[in-house]
């Protein structure tokens, strides 16, 4: 037997395809969970997105699980997850880059009225009076202040906004007000003409994005989630721009991915959908991570990136 790390690999099929070459030169035996045949026993990593409940329990000398993306509450979901195993979560300055990107673009598709200079340019209509509010009186607050909502505030910061940031924890950013704990929620979403969800979805957040949550939001405020479906009651979300209380909202992440046909967020006309592309773990960069990774596990080191199952991020 050899004495090479052995790193599961559980994930649909075609995205193996897209890491194995990168993993292969590294110094571990790789198997594909419903490809190759493997015993239980011989597994020593795992690096899966969304494995399927009850699975990790199955291998008896797991030592660390590494999740191909930033949220990890696709392993917590499981209620057999085995909490005394680390599990490590992907981090990656390029991953906030193109997040900040996706913030970014959606604010100000939004702010310079996008879509209704679509509406009068098919008019061949000169609509010089939809000026944009003033840039300085338009008020950004993420919610989650972590790895992302700081790059995404920051870009956004530098074109002038003015942000806020909301997290347990109070922080230190440059030009960005710090709001923190249940006691400054509400301060926090009242300054807030534009709201983005960059929380991990844990038993804490779940459903934070509600009824009574918009109606402390200024009225035409404009809601973008970026973070999980679970954050938004989507119900919740059409009543109120239904009623005129919301502008408008942008939505990548969904209670049910891929998001059905049937659902009503596809054909709201205040509602962009993307289907949950905001970015995307680089193959490269992520199985490098693992690897590295997997070599700080076998020098016997905590890795920075281990979740806090207390917390739940
Ligand atoms: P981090 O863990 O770095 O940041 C999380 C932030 O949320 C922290 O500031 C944390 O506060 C705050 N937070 C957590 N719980 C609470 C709470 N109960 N009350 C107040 N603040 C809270 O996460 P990332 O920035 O790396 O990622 C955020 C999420 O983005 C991921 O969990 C994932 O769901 C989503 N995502 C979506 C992608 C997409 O393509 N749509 C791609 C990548 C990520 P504190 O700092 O005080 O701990
Ligand atoms: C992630 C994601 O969490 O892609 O990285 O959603």
């Amino acid at each position: 037997m050899s004495t090479r790390p052995n790193l599961l690999m559980v994930v649909p099929l075609t995205w193996a395809g897209l890491w194995l070459p990168f993993l292969s030169e590294a110094n571990l035996n790789v198997f594909v969970h419903g490809r190759d045949d493997y015993k239980q026993d011989d597994i020593d990593y795992v690096l899966s997105f969304r494995p399927p409940p009850g699975f990790l329990k199955t291998l008896p000398k797991l030592k660390t699980v590494y999740s191909l993306g930033a949220g990890v509450d696709g392993f917590l979901a499981d209620p057999d997850f085995p909490k005394q195993i680390p599990l490590v979560r992907f981090v990656d300055p390029q991953l906030s880059t193109e997040m900040a990107q996706y913030v970014v673009l959606h604010v100000l598709l939004q702010h310079r009225h996008a879509k209704a200079f679509e509406e009068t340019q098919k008019q061949s209509k000169w609509a010089q009076m939809m000026l944009p509010r003033k840039t300085a009186d338009t008020r950004i607050g993420v919610l989650g202040l972590g790895e992302i909502g700081t790059m995404a505030g920051e870009r956004l910061r530098d074109l002038g906004f003015p942000v806020s940031g909301w997290s347990r924890s109070r922080k230190q950013v440059g030009g960005i007000k710090s709001y923190a704990g249940e006691d400054e929620f509400t301060a926090f979403m009242g300054a807030s003409d534009f709201l983005i969800c960059l929380l991990p979805l844990t038993d804490d957040t779940r459903g934070i994005l509600n009824a009574k949550t918009f109606a402390m939001l200024p009225k035409d405020s404009y809601v973008i989630n970026v973070a999980r479906g679970g954050h938004l009651i989507e119900g919740h979300l059409i009543a109120a721009l239904d009623s005129g209380h919301l502008a408008g909202a942008t939505l990548d992440v969904f209670q049910t991915e891929p998001l059905p046909e049937t659902s009503p967020l596809w054909k709201h006309p205040k509602i962009v959908v993307t289907p949950h592309v905001a970015a995307i773990s680089d193959p490269r960069v992520a199985a490098n991570f693992v690897i590295d990774g997997i070599a700080h596990a076998e020098r016997g080191e905590k890795h920075p990136n281990t979740v806090d199952m207390s917390r739940g991020y």
